[in-house]
Order: structure tokens, then C-alpha cells, then sequence
């Protein structure tokens, strides 16, 4: 039987990451940090939390020892790096926790299998965040870097760190460059569950507006699920290698609005910065969509498209949904949960 370490299980591709490898017979040990509370709310969900072969195992990233302990007593053949302070956002305000997380994380790791077994597989979740300030459109493995965010560099750090360990140590260490994916799943805190979580609650009577920073941010997005497939494809070839994975279309925050609103049947009211509230209509039954400048980053990521040719080639992946199924699975998954009155 094989046995596959992922970090970062109780996140959203932790979880459909863990479903796919048990649904191939692996069996997982699903690595998670110590919370007051735990955090398996998506294992759950996904009703995968009492699987015979799920192994839920307490670590952290950031202790090496923690990391080494969790390769000894798992014996594990792949491990697969998902752990990371995943929001751009907060890495401006948090930017040394992000470093040590995000990017050094990785490096425990990588220490951990040079230690323990070097011929264990390593995955590694780089980011299009990397690409960050636009260089070139649509963006492939050989685009030049410009991260635009702590995130970012922490990411560059950690993927600059696994082809390191590929050459200068033979690790099989595989870097995906994953644009955004989405999915019910996804944090509340990111852009487009943001947008479904809260029309969903306009919907229902439960939120009065909709708040957002720069609308006109344009991200190519794709449904996790399929993304997941891809990390799984990258520790099965032959020889290790960086890959994007992506859809090629590109939309605006905006366009994502519109998408939601349509799947959920009901009206926008746009309002511009600033904009006055007194005397507005909310009986209107529109959804209200205003923008708060709270939400700006103080350097942003304007466009990301990627062309994901070599994974196709390379190992056969493909995403297999189309945006407008992801959106209108998202506010369906949003509505039925707000209806039953729970939202994480
Ligand atoms: P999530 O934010 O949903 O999950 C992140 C996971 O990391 C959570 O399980 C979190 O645990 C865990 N974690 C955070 N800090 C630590 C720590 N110190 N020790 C151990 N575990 C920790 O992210 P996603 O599932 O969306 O993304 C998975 C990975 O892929 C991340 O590395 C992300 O940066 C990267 N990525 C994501 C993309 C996307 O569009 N989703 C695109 C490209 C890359 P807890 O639940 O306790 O917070
Ligand atoms: P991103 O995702 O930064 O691309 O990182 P996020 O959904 O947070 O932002 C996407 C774009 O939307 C704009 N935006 C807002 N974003 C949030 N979160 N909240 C808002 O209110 C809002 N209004 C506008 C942002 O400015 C941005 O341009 C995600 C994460 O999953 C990373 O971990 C991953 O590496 C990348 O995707 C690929």
C-alpha cells in the first residue's frame, strides 16, 4: 500500500487531495497543526474524516524536528507540501511569519527527506503569485518572476529551494505552478468565496452589501479538484520537473460578480469609491456591491493567465470545468449551507 504525507489536509486542497489518494487506495497521513480548536470542518463536509486509511497527524512546518518525527513514524513514499500562510493579503501585515511558513516551511521539509529517506517524492505548492508584476502574457514555466507580495517571495523561496534540492541532492522534488483554484471548499477570506458566501446570505435576508477591493484584478480560475490531479500526476513520472497548471482564461474580480449573481438569480447595484449610502433603496432586492478601500493590497497582481501546455503534454492533465460551473457550484454549495444556517 502506499503512503502519502500531505500537509496542510484540514485546507481546501489538503482535503480534496487527501479524498483522491484515499480513492486510489494510498494510505494518508494527513499532517495538521496544533489549534485551540481543530479545524476539520472540510474533512467532514467531504465525510472523509472517519476513512479507515486517513491518519490525522499532529505537527508543525516550522519545527524541523516536528517534520523529521512526522517522516520516521509515517514511512511515507510522497509527500505532498500544501502548508503555508496562503493569503496574500495578510503577508503584508505578517510578512516574517509568512517567510517562516511559507517559505522555510518548505526547506524543514526538504531537510527532513535529505535526513530521512531521500528517495521520497516531494511536492511542492508554488504559486502564480510568483509571476506577480506582468512580464508576459500568458505566463508558462519560463516566464520571469516578479512577486508582488511577502506571499510571493516566500513561495519564490520555497520553489527556488525544491529545484535546488533536485540538483544539488537528487530529491525528486516537483514544483506546480498553480494558478488560483476555487472551489466550495475555498477559505472565506479569498476573493471569490468571499463573493458567494455573501450573495448567498443577500439572498437569503442574512448580509445587506457586498464589499470589495480592486474589481478590476483579473486571475485565471480554476476549479481545485482538477488541480489536485495535477500534484498527484507530478510524483508519478519519471523525472521531476516544474509544471503550471492552469486554465488559459482570464476574468475580472467584477466579471466574477456578475457570474455569481446570475447563477444565484438575482440583481447588482453597482456603487463606485466613496460612494453615498444615504437615501439608498435596499428594498430593491439588488445585491449592493460597493468598494471599500480596506481591501486594496499595497501592491497588486493585476493579470495572471497561464497557458498550461506542458502539463498536457507532459502528464496528460487538463482542467475539466469551465468557470461558470465552478461559480455556479460555488453559490449552490452557499446558498444550501446558509439556508441550513452554517457558513465556514
Ligand atoms: P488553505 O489556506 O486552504 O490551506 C493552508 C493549509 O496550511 C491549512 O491546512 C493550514 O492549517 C496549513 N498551515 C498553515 N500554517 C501552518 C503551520 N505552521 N504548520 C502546519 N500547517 C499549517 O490553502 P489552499 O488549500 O488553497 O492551498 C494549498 C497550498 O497551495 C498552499 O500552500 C497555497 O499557498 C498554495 N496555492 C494555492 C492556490 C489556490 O489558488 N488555492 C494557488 C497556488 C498555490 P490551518 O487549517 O490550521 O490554518
Ligand atoms: P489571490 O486570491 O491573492 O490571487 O491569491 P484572492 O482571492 O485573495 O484575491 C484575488 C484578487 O481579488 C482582489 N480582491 C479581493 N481579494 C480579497 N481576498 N478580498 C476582497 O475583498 C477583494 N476585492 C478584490 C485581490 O486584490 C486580488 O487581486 C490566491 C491564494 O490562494 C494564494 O495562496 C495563491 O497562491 C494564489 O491565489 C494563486
Amino acid at each position: 500500500m502506499k503512503k502519502a504525507i500531505i500537509t496542510g489536509v484540514t485546507g481546501q486542497d489538503g482535503t480534496y487531495l487527501a479524498e483522491l489518494l484515499l480513492e486510489k487506495g494510498y494510505k494518508v497521513y494527513g499532517a495538521y497543526r496544533r489549534t485551540a480548536s481543530v479545524n476539520f470542518w472540510r474533512i467532514q463536509e467531504m465525510g472523509i474524516d472517519r476513512h479507515p486509511n486517513l491518519h490525522l497527524v499532529e505537527y508543525d512546518l516550522t519545527d524541523l524536528s516536528s517534520c523529521i518525527r512526522l517522516l520516521q513514524t509515517s514511512e511515507a513514499t510522497e509527500v505532498y507540501n500544501l502548508a503555508a500562510q496562503s493569503f496574500v493579503g495578510v503577508s503584508f501585515d505578517q510578512p516574517i511569519t509568512t517567510a517562516e511558513i511559507t517559505g522555510l516551511g518548505a526547506v524543514n521539509l526538504l531537510e527532513a527527506i535529505r535526513i530521512v529517506n531521500p528517495s521520497i517524492r516531494f511536492y511542492q505548492a508554488s504559486t502564480s503569485e510568483m509571476f506577480g508584476k506582468v512580464q508576459e502574457i500568458p505566463q508558462t514555466e519560463s516566464t520571469p518572476f516578479y512577486p508582488r507580495s511577502p506571499y510571493g517571495v516566500a513561495k519564490l523561496y520555497a520553489h527556488w529551494m525544491t529545484i535546488n534540492y533536485r540538483e544539488s541532492h537528487g530529491i525528486f522534488g516537483a514544483s506546480g505552478i498553480l494558478f488560483n483554484h476555487e472551489s466550495p471548499l475555498r477559505g472565506q477570506e479569498f476573493v471569490t468565496r468571499k463573493i458567494t458566501d455573501s450573495i448567498a446570505k443577500i439572498k437569503l435576508g442574512k448580509q445587506e452589501r457586498l464589499e470589495l477591493g480592486n474589481m478590476d484584478a483579473k486571475r485565471d480560475w480554476g476549479f481545485a479538484k482538477d488541480y489536485v490531479n495535477g500534484m498527484w500526476r507530478m510524483l508519478q513520472v519519471n523525472e521531476p520537473d516544474t509544471y503550471v497548471l492552469a486554465t488559459n482564461r482570464t476574468e475580472s474580480v467584477r466579471d466574477f460578480v456578475s457570474m455569481a449573481c446570475k447563477a444565484a438569480e438575482i440583481d447588482i447595484d453597482w456603487r463606485g469609491e466613496g460612494e453615498e449610502e444615504t437615501g439608498v433603496d435596499t428594498s430593491s432586492g439588488k445585491v449592493i456591491v460597493a468598494v471599500n478601500p480596506k481591501f486594496y493590497r499595497p501592491a497588486e497582481v493585476d493579470l495572471l493567465i497561464g497557458d498550461p501546455a506542458r502539463a498536457k503534454e507532459k502528464l496528460g492533465w487538463e482542467p475539466t470545468t469551465t468557470l461558470e460551473e465552478l461559480c455556479r457550484m460555488m453559490v449552490e454549495a452557499d446558498l444550501r449551507r446558509n439556508q441550513q444556517g452554517f457558513s465556514f
